[in-house]
């Protein structure tokens, strides 16, 4: 885009003045940050206006997201980018006395996600737009997102992310597109316009929703999509009688109670939350904004729905919005007046699900008093739903009564989300190959057997402007220079650099880049962490969630074992190597908990042994998210994917270290198989049981992971050191409680439920192929170049295409440049 240096000083200068009343000299970083940002949104607006004249003029087929989370990061940096306009803006701040480093890292992250999910979410968005699709985000406008870890004594302790603190400078209100969402009330029928009957609610609790928009900037292009997230008020939520009485915490407690519903994001990844706010949350932002769009549509087509499901489809992401499919129901029928039958053609056009996990504990099930006393009318209809779906189930399999109750939407008290959105929905996809298939053939054979046109896969993918381009511009430049610009935009074109992987010359030029990364990350870790880690060791990195089926517990023990023999065996002398963690546990997850405390544990023990010095670190990186994410990717080694086989759904770390230049040292789970056949096995390494050996073994219930420790003495020690003190008696209870889980069982499961022991050996064994492997540099150098080069399926940007392609059928819309201008 045009940018004229002059025009932008005074912009700032104009900002700083009008919200700080300060100059150029006297605003902070901060200031700088908050006008900086408010200059650029500037130049976004005016795509934005574009963008969406563009869509309303063309009237094209929209696309809605519909997520609870998006974990977006930061924004500037990624703006500036795809506007293209990174380099001149790091002049002009570096003119004015900054660097461009230290105002961007003014930006709190935006971290409305747990963790995958909300991340693809983000980079979905990232793609419709780069890819000119008309494609949106909706969801919840968290006033605190994902919590602020801290690291007490070992402990992760739990803080407020109050990321709205100063504003947001990215979020435009729009007051005038609010809209009402009841919960509670009685059902009344009333006759409708049409003669048939309809329902109204009375004695309602009504919430106001409010959107804020982000705007969603491609790259190289002037497509501006749009986030819109949703806040939660109430319109008369403040009683000045009370007030007046006195009764001043009575007076506001309406509005505290509305606001609750968009206060905080829930900080589990997985398992039960059963928890009546969470439900309200899903409600709040799927009702909201299933009114918006109908709204829309009623603006641009008028109130005959025929072409609703030409114009509109909608991606459910998880079982989050399901609840879509009853509140789409009813908002055609006892608000438009359209029949059953009409109301339900459109639903089951217009949605689609996609489901992240096999955990069935990450199932969500909701009680059905809790769901029915919050939107009992939303609530009528989904029994009437499952009324008809159960009468075709018995036409198709009469007297298969077991099958009836497996897949009856509402059973023993409880109604199962993810039936309601494979009965609901035309399409149900899962995230890689193999997860897919496991849904189709194991735990959703059930519905793929009756409803096989609707199953599908779509393997996951990451964008390259972000976590490529963005996070690593040393290794973006060096692929610029090799094979030129368009792989921002064409991730397969990165085929060309495996023209290289020969040539000793750019092998070293390769390695030098990621050795600087790595004194980089050193330099931030010394910095946030006064911590040293030597960038001439194999950084060897584990970032996700912390789970036991990702099973970073098999990680420790493994460093464990590492640091007895390195003690204890005079000749074994290993290449150098950091291991280094980042992971927030959910707050109620005693046991992951417990891990990071061990983690911390070993660390200080390992990193304060001169015996190991300069031969072992372990690394705790605080409060991980994604602006750590992307210094972390660009300076690593070794991808650990070490979940169960079975269990980890896609993955997308293991992408982003591919893309970055890591060997992945994983099991066969995932995105991980997907991974490997792209690079080729030769250039990763894969260890442990497989999904298939997994199932065969926990249908047989003959897993003893006692013959396993028997047969191997150092796992033995270091299961013992667990509980025998070697790790000071403060925490031994904690960590006696993970010997049992791995060793007797706990709570009358099985012990080691996630095969970590079966898998000890065979992953002490990959990691000693990876020092082999390292030590041959140039070799190292070319398996990690070769991962870079065929990394091009990872790319979101392919994954987006074929959601279009098989899904979506949306057709690009690309917004002209104003005559005379280039962009
Ligand atoms: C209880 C509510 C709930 C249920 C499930 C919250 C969160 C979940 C998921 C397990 C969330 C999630 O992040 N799943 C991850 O999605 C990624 C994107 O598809 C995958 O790459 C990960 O493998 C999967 O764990």
């Amino acid at each position: 885009m045009e940018f004229d240096k002059k025009i932008f000083v005074d912009w700032l200068r104009t900002r700083l003045k009008r919200n700080y009343s300060k100059d150029l000299k006297e605003a902070t970083r901060h200031d700088m940050f908050d006008a900086v940002s408010a200059a650029v949104m500037d130049y976004i607006q005016t795509n934005w206006m574009a963008t969406r004249k563009e869509y309303e003029g063309k009237n094209v087929r929209q696309l809605y997201y519909l997520s609870a989370e998006f974990l977006m990061g930061r924004a500037l940096g990624n703006n500036l980018i795809n506007l293209e306009i990174r380099e001149a803006i790091g002049e002009v701040l570096e003119e004015l006395g900054y660097t461009y480093t230290e105002i961007e890292e003014e930006e709190p992250d935006a971290g409305l996600g747990n963790g995958g999910l909300g991340r693809l979410a983000a980079c979905f968005l990232d793609s419709l737009a780069s890819l000119d699709y008309p494609g949106h985000g909706y969801g919840i406008r968290y006033q605190y997102g994902m919590f602020e870890q801290h690291i007490e004594n070992g402990y992760q302790v739990e803080y407020p992310d109050n990321w709205l603190k100063h504003r947001d400078p990215w979020e435009v209100k729009r007051s005038d597109l609010a809209v009402k969402v009841s919960f509670g009330g009685t059902p009344v029928a009333e006759k409708g316009p049409n003669g048939n009957m309809v329902f109204r609610l009375e004695n309602v609790e009504e919430i106001t929703a409010t959107p804020y928009d982000i705007p969603i900037v491609g790259f190289n292009t002037r497509t501006v999509n749009r986030l819109r997230l949703w806040e939660a008020s109430s319109e008369d939520g403040f009683d000045l009688q009370l007030f007046n009485d006195m009764e001043y915490m009575r007076a506001v407690e309406r509005q505290n109670k509305a606001e609750n519903i968009s206060r905080v994001l829930y900080p589990n990844d997985s398992g039960p939350s059963g928890k009546a706010l969470r439900l309200k949350q899903q409600y709040f932002f799927t009702s909201a904004s299933l009114q918006d769009i109908v709204n829309k549509y009623k603006r641009d087509h008028g109130s005959n729905f025929d072409d609703f499901a030409k114009y509109t489809v909608m991606q459910l992401n998880d079982t989050h919005p399901v609840v879509a499919i009853p509140e789409l129901m009813r908002l055609l029928m006892d608000e438009n007046g359209l029949g059953w039958d009409a109301a339900w053609d459109i639903v089951t056009q217009t949605l689609a699900y996609t489901n992240h996990t096999l955990l069935a504990e990450a199932l969500e099930r909701w009680p059905i008093d809790i769901f029915e006393g919050l939107i009992p009318r939303v609530y009528q209809i989904l029994e009437e739903i499952n009324r008809r779906f159960l009468t075709e189930l018995r036409n198709k399999f009469p007297g298969d009564w077991q099958r009836h109750n497996r897949m009856s939407i509402i059973g023993k008290g409880m109604i199962n989300m993810a039936w309601l959105a494979i009965v609901g929905c035309f399409s149900v996809n899962g995230v890689a190959a193999l997860h897919s298939e496991l849904l189709k053939n194991n735990e959703l054979v059930d519905w793929s057997e009756l409803y096989p046109e609707k199953f599908n896969n779509k393997t996951n993918g990451v964008t390259q402007r972000r976590w490529l381009l963005s996070a690593n511009p040393r290794l973006s430049s060096f692929i610029t220079k090799k094979i030129g610009s368009g792989w921002e935009t064409d991730l397969f074109r990165l085929k060309k650099l495996e023209a290289f992987v020969d040539d000793p010359a750019v092998l070293d030029e390769f390695l030098e880049i990621k050795h600087k990364n790595k004194v980089d990350l050193a330099a931030y870790l010394k910095e946030t962490q006064d911590i040293f880690i030597d960038p001439d060791s194999i950084f060897d990195i584990q970032i996700k969630r912390l789970h036991e089926y990702k099973r970073q517990l098999l990680n420790v023990l493994h460093i464990m074992y590492l640091y007895n023999r390195l003690i204890s065996e005079s000749d074994y002398n290993p290449v150098p190597r950091t291991f280094i963690f980042g992971a927030k546990a959910a707050s109620g997850y005693r046991r992951a908990k417990s891990i990071i405390k061990l983690i911390n544990t070993i660390a200080d023990r390992i990193n304060n042994d001169h015996r190991v010095r300069g031969r072992l670190r372990v690394v705790f990186v605080e409060n991980y998210r994604v602006s750590v994410a992307e210094k972390l990717f660009p300076a690593s080694d070794v991808s650990e994917q070490i979940s169960t086989a079975g269990k980890e759904a896609s993955g997308t770390g293991n992408m982003k270290f591919m893309i970055n230049g890591a060997i992945t040292l994983g099991t066969l789970d995932g995105a991980n198989i997907e991974i490997v056949e792209e690079a080729g096995e030769e250039n990763a390494v894969i260890f442990g049981l497989t999904a298939e050996e997994i199932r065969k073994i926990d249908m047989s219930h003959s897993y003893n992971p006692q013959e396993y420790i028997s047969a191997n003495p150092g796992l033995q020690v270091v299961l013992n050191q667990l509980i025998d003190g070697t790790y000071g008696a403060e925490s031994s209870g904690l960590f006696h409680e993970l010997y049992d889980s791995l060793v007797h069982g706990v709570d009358g499961q099985r012990p080691d439920v996630y095969y970590l022991l079966a898998d000890f050996d065979a992953y002490v064994q990959a990691h000693e192929k990876i020092c082999e492997l390292y030590a041959d540099r140039r070799g190292w150098a070319k398996k990690t170049l070769l991962n870079v080069a065929r990394s091009g399926k990872f790319s979101s940007d392919r994954t987006i295409e074929e959601y279009v392609r098989d899904i979506w059928k949306l057709e690009k819309v690309h917004v002209p440049f104003p005559e005379g201008k280039k962009k």
